[in-house]
């Protein structure tokens, strides 16, 4: 099977890293990592454009040699190039590259004086000093690296919700396109729509005689297949992601899709409930005695079992089997609830479009308004707006908003919070906005209690209305910074500015717990995409799925509200 964006994506952005080692000219290395960004973005398959014949030098920053270079890497799943290149530079450093603390200059540098080129090397140059000899190394340098490292080797690896999709996607579909297949599902925690996923596991159900095992491991990204047999089978992809697939009768579909849904701890405490019942429950069905008396839908099961269905979403034994007992499940917020965006960049910042271009994509999702969001002065490397830009952006979108009926861009700004908790830009210019996000974007190294003060300085200001991407993790790359989130989530409930869901797939920031946590302390949340492209307001989905996850119904959302409600719930 064809490359999915995410592989395309990947190999683009390692020739990047290993010609950024190589001193390669900038606007070269820039030309891959923006073809990365865009195919890892495109909502489109790079392999289904390549099947149509379609000119992939129409993407956005793609000429002809990248479109070329796409098609053989969608065609043979590597590109030439970068095996030439391996063979200069060792591939590890590229790994070595995401490590906290380490980029292309410093790879470069422990590669050449001191021959690192995997972490094994690095852990010993660490654990020896020569590393911190080096000039530009300290010792505070060398522990962050260091905590990097044991980081890598302690967690298994997840694989981040919508990278999982881009996986599964073809897969599924090679599946049905099997002749006899009736049902091809995936359960686990991608469909309980977990941030991450550790594997994935589908259902599937058949004719008697379809060869769906022999189908299944032959798939082309398959690279090891680890266990065969007739009604189970479970490979590990090119990605290195593991499928578990399970052939049922569909007698038992219903039981197979629950029982592999999960988790294992709400499976657990179901069965506990079916137990005192006299019933018994596993992947095949509901008994009693001998006779099956459920399988064939969830909804049997759930009835069997004397329990209102439960979204996949809730299955985390947090509380939802309590909850559906007593009629108290939530009625979980849905995309089309969503009314607005409220947190998205143009080309005015670090963004890909211009304002109209954004507008006029929000439009098409059917929104009643989305919020420009550009970054303030600080974030430079950003391009970052002064007051005058700023200005000069709320000007052009009352010029633009003049031409809109039913739909309005709000004027605002991700506005940087300093080192010290006060805002990058002055009030009187917070004052002119629509809505104020504040964000915290650097020095995320603060000890938990200056963290805290800082945060809780910014939520002082009456102007701040929205906390962006409240801890600041990146999924698989960076933690949480350190700050004290339940004084977080006090001071923002009590001064009433909202908290972000934040939707980019790298961010969903909060996730369920926390969300589910800030809502529990009587703060307000939004859902945003931080769109940087119009191609990212579709990533909503992901945002809405972890505020489904926190138990959140469209009312404790803020922008499933019209904009006259939207502006009356937000702090004022
Ligand atoms: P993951 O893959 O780590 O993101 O998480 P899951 O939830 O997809 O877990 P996975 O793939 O190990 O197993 C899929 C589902 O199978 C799991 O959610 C519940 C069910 N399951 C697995 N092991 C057990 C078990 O020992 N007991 C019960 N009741 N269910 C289990
Ligand atoms: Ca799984
Ligand atoms: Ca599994």
């Amino acid at each position: 099977m064809a490359a999915s964006n995410a592989e395309i994506a990947e190999l683009f952005d390692r020739y990047a890293d290993l010609l950024e080692i190589q001193d390669a000219n900038p606007f070269r290395v820039r030309a891959y990592r923006n073809a990365a960004r865009v195919v890892g973005s495109s909502s489109r398959s790079m392999a289904e454009l390549v099947a149509e014949g379609r000119d992939l030098d129409e993407l956005p920053g793609i000429g002809e040699d990248l479109a070329a270079k796409i098609e053989t890497i969608v065609r043979t799943g590597a590109l030439p190039q970068l095996a030439q290149l391996e063979a200069k530079v060792p591939r590890a450093l590229s790994d070595l590259m995401k490590l906290p603390g380490l980029g292309p200059k410093r790879v470069k540098l422990l590669y050449r004086e001191l021959g690192i080129r995997s972490f094994e090397d690095l852990k010993r140059a660490i654990r020896s000093g020569a590393l911190q000899a080096l000039p530009g190394f300290g010792a505070k340098t060398a522990a962050r690296i260091l905590a990097g490292l044991e980081r890598q080797g302690t967690t298994p690896q997840r694989f981040k919700l919508a990278d999982a999709e881009q996986v599964a996607a073809p897969l599924l579909a090679c599946l049905n396109a099997i002749q006899g297949i009736k049902t091809v599902t995936i359960a686990g925690s991608f469909r309980r729509r977990r941030d991450t996923v550790g594997d994935l596991d589908i259902v599937v159900t058949a004719k008697q005689g379809t060869p769906v095992m022999q189908r299944f491991v032959s798939y082309d990204a398959v690279t090891e297949v680890l266990l065969q047999g007739s009604t189970r089978a479970s490979v590990r992809l090119r990605n290195g992601m593991q499928v578990d697939l399970r052939l049922m009768p569909e007698v038992s579909y219903g039981a197979a899709l629950y029982y592999f849904t999960g988790s294992k701890a709400h499976n657990i405490a179901v069965r506990k409930i079916a137990v005192a019942r006299g019933l018994k429950i596993n992947e095949y069905g509901v008994y009693r005695g001998k006779t099956r008396i459920a399988g064939r839908s969830e909804d049997e099961i759930f009835a069997s079992v004397g329990l209102p269905y439960i979204p996949p979403e809730l299955r985390e034994n947090r509380g939802e089997i309590e909850a559906a007992r007593a009629g108290r499940l939530p009625k979980l917020v849905r995309l089309q609830d969503i009314r607005g965006d409220l947190h998205a960049h143009t080309t005015a910042s670090d963004g890909h479009d211009s304002l109209e271009a954004m507008a006029s994509a929000a439009r098409s999702l059917g929104y009643a308004y989305l919020a420009i969001t550009d970054h303030s002065r600080q974030v430079r490397i950003a391009h970052g707006l002064d007051p005058k830009r700023l200005r000069a952006q709320f000007a052009a979108i009352d010029r633009l908003n003049a031409t809109f009926r039913d739909f309005r861009l709000l004027k605002s700004a991700e506005v940087d919070v300093l080192d010290d908790g006060r805002l990058d830009l002055p009030d009187a210019v917070l004052a002119e906005m629509d809505v104020v996000l504040a964000a915290v974007h650097y020095r995320l190294d603060l000890p938990a209690d200056k963290q805290t003060t800082r945060v809780l300085k910014a939520l002082d200001n009456r102007h701040v209305q929205i906390l962006a991407h409240p801890t600041t993790r990146l999924i698989n790359q960076r933690p949480e910074f350190a700050a004290h989130l339940e004084k977080v989530f006090a001071a923002a409930a009590e001064r009433g500015v909202a908290l972000e869901i934040n939707a980019h797939p790298d961010r969903l920031d909060l996730d369920d717990i926390h969300a589910r946590a800030a809502h529990a302390a009587g703060c307000k949340l939004v859902v945003s995409t931080d769109a940087h492209s119009t191609v990212g307001l579709a990533d909503m989905r992901y945002g809405v799925d972890q505020a489904r996850r926190a138990w959140l119904s469209a009312g404790d959302v803020l922008n499933t509200f019209p904009i006259e409600r939207l502006q009356q719930e937000l702090r004022h």
